[in-house]
C-alpha cells in the first residue's frame, strides 16, 4: 500500500465521525501521491504525513450567553490550530448551526495549503461555533461574541494565531470580538483581520475574496486564449464572497444572472442588480427572495436549483458540497466550461473528478479563494508596521498574488504531467513549501 493510502486509512479509522475532514484529507493525499513517491523514504522517516494530518492543537469550549429575554443559552466554541510550519495560525471563524469539529478540521486543513500558496508567512487554522447569528439582535450577537472571546483570547495573539471572518462572521462580529480581546488583554494588536478601517483594518479586505476569485478567473481564461467580457455566470450564495465576486465580474463585463441563499435562488436574465442585493443582504440582513419582489425581470425559486440555469461559468460561493455530480453534469450539458470555487470545498469529490475528466476548466478553492486570507496577511503586515496602504496598493498586491497562485498551480500540474489538473497542481504546490518547512524544523 502506498504511504498516502496508508495515512488515509489511519485518518478514517481515527476520525470515523468526521466525514468532511476525511474528504478534504483524501483529496490532498490523492493529489500529492505522485510527489511523495519520488521521495518516499525521506517523508516516511520523518513521519511527515502522520504529522500533517494531525492538528497541532484543537481547543473546544463552552460559550454561555444571555438572549434579550434573559434566557441563558450555551453554544460550543472551537479553535483548530492545525499547522504553524510557515507562520502563525491563520484562518477564519465560522458561526453557523452546522459547525462541528469535522467541518472546522476540514477548513483548517485546507487552510494550510491555501495559505502556503499565497507565498506569505501564515500557518493554517480555523475556528467558530454552532451559534446562529441569523435573527439575533445586535445585543445578542455582541454578548455571544464577548463570551466567545472570553475563552478564545487565551489561545490567540498577533504572533501566534490570528482569526478572521468566514460564514456568519463579518465586520459586526469582528468588531465585537476585537473590543473584548482588547479589554481582556490590554493589547491593541493585529490579533484579528477583517477589522473596521477606523481601528486597524485594511482597505480592500472586504472585497478581497470575491475580487481575487475574478482575478484568478481572468488569468485562467487568458491562458486559454479567452476573456471574461461577455461571459454569463452563476454565483451561488449572497454573502461576502458572492457579493464582491459579482461586483468584480460585472466590472469586467460579465453578466451574472443568478445568486442564492440557503432557502433558494433568484434568476434575473437582465443581470443581477447588485445594489439591491447589497441592500437586502448587507444593510437589512434579509432573504434573497426579496430581490424578486423588488425587480420585475427576476424570479425566485425555493431550493438549490441554481445550477440548472444555463451559463458559461459557475462560481460556487456559498458552502461545502453544494455542487454535486448531477449538478456538474447539468452545467456541462447547458454549456458551462469553467468552474472556480469561491467557497471552501463546494464541489463534491465525484463532481470534481467528473469536471476535470470532461475538460471543464476547474480551479479549486484553496487557489481560487486565497485572495481573502492573502489580504488578511497584508492587514497583519500593515498592523505590524503601524501604517495603512491605499485601496489601490492593496488591490494591486492582491492581483499579483492571484496571478502568482495561478502560475504556481499550473506549473506544478504541468511538472507532474497533468497540465489541466489544477486540483493536483494546487495541492502539490501548497504541500511542497509546507513539507520543506516541516522537514527543516525537525520532529515537532
Ligand atoms: P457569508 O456568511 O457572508 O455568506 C454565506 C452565504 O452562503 C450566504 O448566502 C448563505 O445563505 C449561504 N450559505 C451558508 N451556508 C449554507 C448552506 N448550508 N446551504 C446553502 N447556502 C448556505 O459567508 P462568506 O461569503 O464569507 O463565505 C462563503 C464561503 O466562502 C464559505 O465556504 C467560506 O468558507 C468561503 N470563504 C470565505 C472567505 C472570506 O474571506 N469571507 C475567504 C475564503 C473562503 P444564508 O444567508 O441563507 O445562510
Ligand atoms: O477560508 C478562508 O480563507 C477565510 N475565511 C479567510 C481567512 C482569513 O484569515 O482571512
Amino acid at each position: 500500500m502506498s504511504y498516502t493510502q496508508e495515512i488515509y486509512e489511519r485518518v478514517v479509522q481515527k476520525n470515523p465521525h468526521e466525514p468532511e475532514f476525511c474528504q478534504a484529507v483524501k483529496e490532498v493525499l490523492d493529489s500529492i501521491e505522485v510527489a511523495i513517491s519520488a521521495n518516499e523514504d525521506k517523508y516516511r522517516r520523518a513521519s511527515l504525513l502522520e504529522r500533517l494530518v494531525e492538528p497541532e492543537r484543537a481547543v473546544s469550549f463552552r460559550v454561555p450567553w444571555y438572549d434579550d429575554q434573559n434566557v441563558v443559552h450555551v453554544n460550543r466554541g472551537y479553535r483548530i490550530q492545525f499547522n504553524s510550519a510557515i507562520g502563525p495560525y491563520k484562518g477564519g471563524l465560522r458561526f453557523h448551526p452546522s459547525v462541528n469539529q469535522s467541518i472546522l478540521k476540514f477548513l483548517g486543513f485546507e487552510q494550510i495549503f491555501k495559505n502556503s500558496l499565497t507565498g506569505l508567512p501564515i500557518g493554517g487554522g480555523k475556528g467558530g461555533s454552532d451559534f446562529d447569528p441569523k435573527g439575533k439582535s445586535d445585543r445578542e450577537v455582541m454578548l455571544f461574541c464577548q463570551s466567545f472571546m472570553t475563552e478564545l483570547f487565551k489561545h490567540i495573539g498577533a504572533d501566534c494565531d490570528v482569526p478572521a471572518g468566514d460564514i456568519g462572521v463579518g465586520s459586526r462580529e469582528i468588531g465585537y470580538l476585537y473590543g473584548q480581546y482588547k479589554r481582556l488583554t490590554g493589547l491593541y494588536e493585529g490579533v484579528l483581520t477583517g477589522k473596521g478601517i477606523a481601528y486597524g483594518g485594511s482597505l480592500g479586505r472586504t472585497e478581497a475574496t470575491g475580487y481575487g476569485l475574478i482575478y484568478m478567473l481572468e488569468e485562467m481564461l487568458s491562458h486559454a486564449g479567452d476573456k471574461l467580457e461577455g461571459k454569463t455566470a452563476l454565483v451561488s450564495g449572497s454573502g461576502n464572497v458572492a457579493i464582491y465576486a459579482v461586483a468584480k465580474a460585472q466590472a469586467k463585463g460579465m453578466k451574472v444572472v443568478a445568486m442564492s441563499d440557503s432557502n433558494g435562488y433568484i434568476y434575473d436574465p437582465n443581470g443581477i442588480q447588485l445594489d439591491i442585493v447589497k441592500d437586502i443582504k448587507e444593510v437589512r440582513r434579509g432573504r434573497i427572495r426579496e430581490y424578486a419582489e423588488r425587480v420585475d425581470s427576476a424570479t425566485y425559486t425555493e431550493g438549490k436549483g441554481i445550477w440548472t440555469i444555463p451559463c458559461e461559468i459557475a462560481l460556487p460561493c456559498a458552502t461545502q458540497n453544494e455542487l454535486e455530480l448531477a449538478d456538474v453534469q447539468t452545467l456541462q450539458a447547458n454549456g458551462c466550461r469553467v468552474i472556480a470555487e469561491g467557497a471552501n470545498m463546494p464541489t463534491t469529490r465525484e463532481a470534481t473528478d467528473y469536471a476535470i475528466e470532461k475538460g471543464i476548466m476547474f480551479m479549486p478553492g484553496k487557489a481560487a479563494n486565497a485572495g481573502g486570507v492573502a489580504t488578511s496577511a497584508l492587514e497583519m503586515a500593515q498592523n505590524s508596521m503601524r501604517l495603512s496602504w491605499t485601496f489601490d496598493e492593496v488591490d494591486k498586491r492582491l492581483q499579483n498574488i492571484m496571478i502568482d497562485i495561478y502560475h504556481k498551480t499550473a506549473d506544478a500540474a504541468a511538472r507532474y504531467g497533468q497540465p489541466n489538473n489544477f486540483v493536483l497542481g494546487a495541492n502539490i504546490a501548497g504541500f511542497e513549501k509546507i513539507a520543506s518547512a516541516m522537514l527543516a524544523q525537525g520532529v515537532c
